[in-house]
């Protein structure tokens, strides 16, 4: 059995072309690098946009390294025995999304030994997946919303989301009325509202955008609000029927499984990273399956659309989400070609080893 014999870890800042918000101009990655006893080496990393960057790459550094030396290079092995240990740290967040940068590295090397892609070793299910255009908007005027709508629209895209929850629900409805005619009846529209609504406001604005044929609502609540959640599913199968993704900010297998079991969301949307790696996303795809929801991976294009490609047919067919000029290869981060290519609204793969993810030495200056 190959071992863990080495973990480094560097810490970048990623500049945004397109900031997300006033003060959102780069996100932190942690690119890991992985050594087995057989000598095969794997590539990862860790991503946090704002906070927490210093902090997941020490743990990294230090705890985790620590504890990982000598164990099982198999990444399904090796992940629960880790986590159990840094869980006095917390059973999710910052502690996960360092476990990440283990993970996303063993399932690297794993593959890269096998001289295959990482869907190759988990069984690709499909050519390719449906991708949709999405971007953080919220501090977009009307005239810079629509002009995104139109760029997508231009490139292919089939479906796109856009932010919601400004102070004023008629803002709101003049905001999706305006990107719901510029798309056509025939495409489809997301609402993201990022945990901006209390329950009320959540039922009166679904209620009223729904005029607008809405694919899902995201995060209506604040995520940790299981409860809000569950009796807000009630109410809008009632009455609107809009579904609710959510699951971005969840950071393990037990508050999917704490949602799910509520029937709180019809839509789970695991960001790969931050629930700990794949080896966790895989047991909340099967968890999804199991309760009849969608899983949509979250963000960062060139993982989750490869894990797309390989989720299993228990769960309808994902959709991949392409951040306008978000992507690690748009921001020019990536020391190889992109692992994936967007077009006309489809994802698919281009040949790589592994996951295809290396993370420049030098990143360019803006
Ligand atoms: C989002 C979250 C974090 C970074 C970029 C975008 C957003 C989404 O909530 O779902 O796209
Ligand atoms: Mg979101």
């Amino acid at each position: 059995m190959s071992t863990i014999s080495r973990l480094d870890a560097r810490l970048l800042r990623v500049p945004l072309t397109r900031p997300w918000a006033a003060g959102v101009t780069s996100v932190g990655v942690i690119a890991t690098h992985v050594v087995r006893s057989d000598g095969a080496e794997g590539w990862g990393f860790s991503w946090t946009p704002q906070i927490g960057a210093e902090a997941v790459h020490a743990l990294i550094a230090h705890d985790i390294a620590a504890a990982a030396i000598g164990r099982s290079a198999v990444p399904g092995e090796t992940w629960q025995g880790l986590w159990e240990h840094l869980h006095e740290a917390g059973g999710g967040g910052v502690t996960t999304i360092a476990l990440a940068g283990l993970d996303l590295a063993l399932w690297d090397a794993e593959a890269r030994a096998e001289s295959l892609p990482v869907s190759g070793v988990l069984g690709r299910r499909r050519d390719s997946v449906r991708a949709y255009g999405s971007g953080v908007n919220l501090h977009y005027s009307l005239e810079e919303l629509i002009a995104q709508v139109r760029r997508w629209t231009d490139a292919g895209f089939g479906a796109v989301k856009i932010k919601v929850g400004k102070p004023s629900l008629d803002e709101d409805l003049e905001r999706v009325a305006a990107v719901r005619e510029a798309l056509g009846p025939d495409r489809e529209l997301m609402i993201d509202a990022n945990q901006r609504w209390d329950l009320d406001r959540a039922t009166r604005s679904i209620e009223a955008l729904s005029a607008f044929d809405l694919a899902w609502i995201e995060e209506p609540l604040r995520a940790d609000d299981l409860a809000g959640h569950t009796e807000l599913a009630r109410r809008l199968a009632a009455s609107s029927r809009v579904p609710i993704a959510l699951g971005e900010n969840l950071h393990n297998t037990h508050r999917f499984g704490d949602f799910l079991r509520a029937g709180a969301a019809q839509i789970v949307q695991p960001n790969i990273v931050r629930v700990g790696g794949i080896t966790p996303f895989l047991r909340i795809a099967d968890l999804a399956g199991e309760h009849g929801a969608a899983v949509h991976p979250h963000l960062l294009p060139e993982l989750s659309g490869q894990l797309a490609l390989a989720l299993p047919g228990t769960v309808a067919e994902p959709w991949a989400e392409d951040v306008e000029e978000a992507g690690f290869g748009d921001l020019g981060a990536l020391a190889d070609p992109s692992p994936v290519a967007i077009a006309a609204g489809r994802l698919s793969e281009v040949p790589h080893l592994g996951l295809g993810i290396r993370f420049r030495n030098s990143l360019p200056g803006r």
